[in-house]
Order: structure tokens, then sequence, then C-alpha cells
């Protein structure tokens, strides 16, 4: 009876050993500031969770709020008013859950550009913000046409991060091809 008491206390210490582990740590996490989309849901954008250690977090559900996008400012709205575009089934809180390598990749079904601080969550544990949502429905009407080909190019031009549809943090001739594959497939909402 006592070895099965001491087992059990065993493994309890070993789990909350385990689930104290697994707290996330911000300035080991990776949470890219831009997060670019397609309406149909076809780009990816990737979270890494670790821990203090540097250990990737497994199974770790991974919140991002983008709730303030729609009402915030974007670079290409003037005055302020509803930025994101969502196709229907996208929540404005999305979720991904962590593989054995840490990572959880949204794969977000947006349009429009909008600028503003949208924080990643795990539980009650900040991992970092994204600051740029940005979609190949460049101007978040939800359709594809010749509008977003003039706005992508006038953000392309000035070197915008609304024009970083690879969501590299760089404006490259790789965003201009991201673009294009994503437009003439007309990658509409599911
Ligand atoms: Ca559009
Ligand atoms: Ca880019």
């Amino acid at each position: 009876m006592l070895k099965v008491l001491s087992l059990s206390c065993l493994l309890l210490f070993a789990w909350v050993v385990i689930a104290m582990g697994a707290v996330p740590d911000p300035s080991k996490c990776t949470v890219p500031a831009h997060a670019p989309a397609c309406l149909v849901g076809d780009i990816a954008y990737t979270v890494t969770v670790r821990d203090a250690g540097n250990n990737p977090i497994q199974g770790a559900v991974v919140v991002a709020d983008l709730t303030s996008a729609l009402m915030s400012s974007g670079p290409n709205l003037s005055p302020a008013t509803i930025c994101l575009y969502l196709c229907s089934g996208q929540t404005l809180t999305p979720s991904a859950v962590t593989n054995a390598s840490g990572q959880a990749t949204f794969y977000l079904k947006t349009g429009k550009c909008c600028s503003g601080t949208y924080p990643v969550w795990v539980g009650s544990v900040n991992l970092g913000n994204i600051t740029v949502l940005n979609s190949i429905d460049v101007n978040g009407d939800g359709a594809l046409s010749g509008a977003d080909v003039t706005a992508f190019a006038g953000y392309y031009f000035t070197n915008s991060p609304c024009a970083d549809v690879n969501g590299d943090g760089a404006i490259s001739g790789a965003d201009a091809t991201q673009f294009a594959n994503h437009y003439f497939g007309n990658h509409l909402c599911p």
C-alpha cells in the first residue's frame, strides 16, 4: 500500500515538474510580426513555443487575438474603420496546437492589410505580437480583382509591410511571385 502511494506521489511529482517545465518563455518563442493570409486559407503562419530551457513545447494551445483588427486603423484606411475582412467561419481568435517541434501553424482566411498590436497567447502568457496582418485580397473586399493588383503594386514599390505577403519581414520578388500565384489561382473564400 505504501509502495503504491509512493509511486503515486512520484508520478504526481513528475507530472508537476513536466507541467512546470512546459511554461512558455516569450524570450525563447518565435512570433513573426507579419502574418500573411489568403482568402482560401493556404498561407501558413507559424509560431514556435519554447520553454526557458529553449525546449520546444508540444501540445500547447496557441491563440492569436485579432479582435482589435476589426476596429483598427489600417495603413490603407483613413479614417479608422473596420479593417479585417473575415471569410465565413474565420474567427477573430483562431487557435492552433503545437507539434513536437513546438510549432503551431495558422492558416488565416482574411482579407485587407491591417496594422496594430495583435497578441499571441498560450494561456495567460503573451508570447509576442503580430503587428501586420496582410492578405492577397489586399483591399479586403472578399474578392480578387485589378484593384488588388493596383494596391499590391502601390505597397510593393513603397516597401510597405502590406506587400510582405510571404511574411518573411522583407519586401522582395518572392512576395510578387507569391501574390501572383494566389491571385491568378483565384483563391477565394472556401
Ligand atoms: Ca480584393
Ligand atoms: Ca516578404
